[in-house]
């Protein structure tokens, strides 16, 4: 099916999804993670995503008009529709960079924390307004957003609806990079070749591996990653990889 809200271009390795609804500042509607969901699910032979949206901002969040009459039935399926849609790209095989400029606030932001690398510009802010709308988080933020900045800095923001500007999302790890306006896309595809560049089992088994042993306890943590560097070790690429660097190639 032919994309209308999620504009795809493929690089080499790397794949550019850009969010393509600038008029309503890129919210997040029904077809849109559709659209994101449809490409993590089958993403073929990408080896990384750089993900940012088109117009003045990374994302409005959650579309409003779609949501101004959901039932509560309704809300729940919506919510379980965007875990799975999100859950898909974090837990997915594609490392994915998002490049973040103007607004990352509620759903957006939940998109964002999705994304295993982020990168914003210095426009960018970052707020949680579901406060002020009347709402909730919906789209995995009392999961993923907690983990990445902490359950009190996510609790302050979505009682007082602070906004933060991109250097503090880096102050407070929400985000891994600053750079200028304007700067961020050429960035993004940088890492993102940088990353397509590891051996792409490698790359499956940080994405995989890593967020679940950090929810492990220590002692299940330790086998798990026991397990998955013996997985990795002999892999034939790996062997060759090390042969190289003893080789000077
Ligand atoms: C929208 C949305 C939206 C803009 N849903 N239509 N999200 C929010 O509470 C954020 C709401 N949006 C904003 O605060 C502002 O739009 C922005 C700061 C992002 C951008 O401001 P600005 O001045 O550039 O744009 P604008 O004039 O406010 O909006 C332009 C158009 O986009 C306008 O439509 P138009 O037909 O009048 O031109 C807006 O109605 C439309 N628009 N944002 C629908 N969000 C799963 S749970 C997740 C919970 C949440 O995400 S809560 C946060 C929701």
């Amino acid at each position: 099916m032919e994309s209308t809200r999620v504009a795809i271009a493929s690089d080499g390795d790397v794949t550019h999804l850009r969010l393509d609804r600038a008029a309503k500042r890129n919210a997040l509607d029904d077809a849109t993670v559709a659209e994101l969901h449809r490409f993590f699910a089958t993403p073929g032979a990408v080896r990384a995503v750089v993900l940012d949206g088109a117009g003045d901002h990374f994302c409005a969040g959650l579309d409003l008009a779609e949501h101004a009459t959901r039932t509560a039935r309704d809300v729940s399926a919506h919510s379980a529709g965007w875990h799975d849609a999100f859950d898909t790209i974090q837990f997915g095989r594609i490392p994915v960079v998002a490049v973040i400029h103007g607004a990352c606030v509620g759903g957006g932001f939940e998109l964002a924390a999705a994304a295993h690398v982020r990168v914003a510009e210095r426009s960018a802010f970052f707020a949680l307004p579901e406060g002020q709308r009347g709402i909730f988080l919906g789209g995995g933020g009392s999961v993923r957003l907690t983990r990445l900045i902490g359950t009190s800095r996510v609790l302050e923001m979505m009682l007082t609806g602070r906004r933060y500007p991109a250097d503090e999302a880096e102050r407070i790890g929400a985000v891994h990079y600053v750079v200028d306006d304007g700067a961020g896309f050429a960035f993004g595809m940088e890492l993102a070749r940088k990353i397509a560049q590891n051996a792409a089992h490698s790359n499956v088994a940080i994405l995989q591996a890593l967020p679940r042993i950090a929810d492990m306890s220590h002692a299940e943590g330790l086998f798990a990653e026991t397990m998955t560097a013996s997985l990795m070790a002999t892999e034939d690429e790996s062997r060759e990889r090390i042969a190289a660097f003893f080789e000077k190639r």
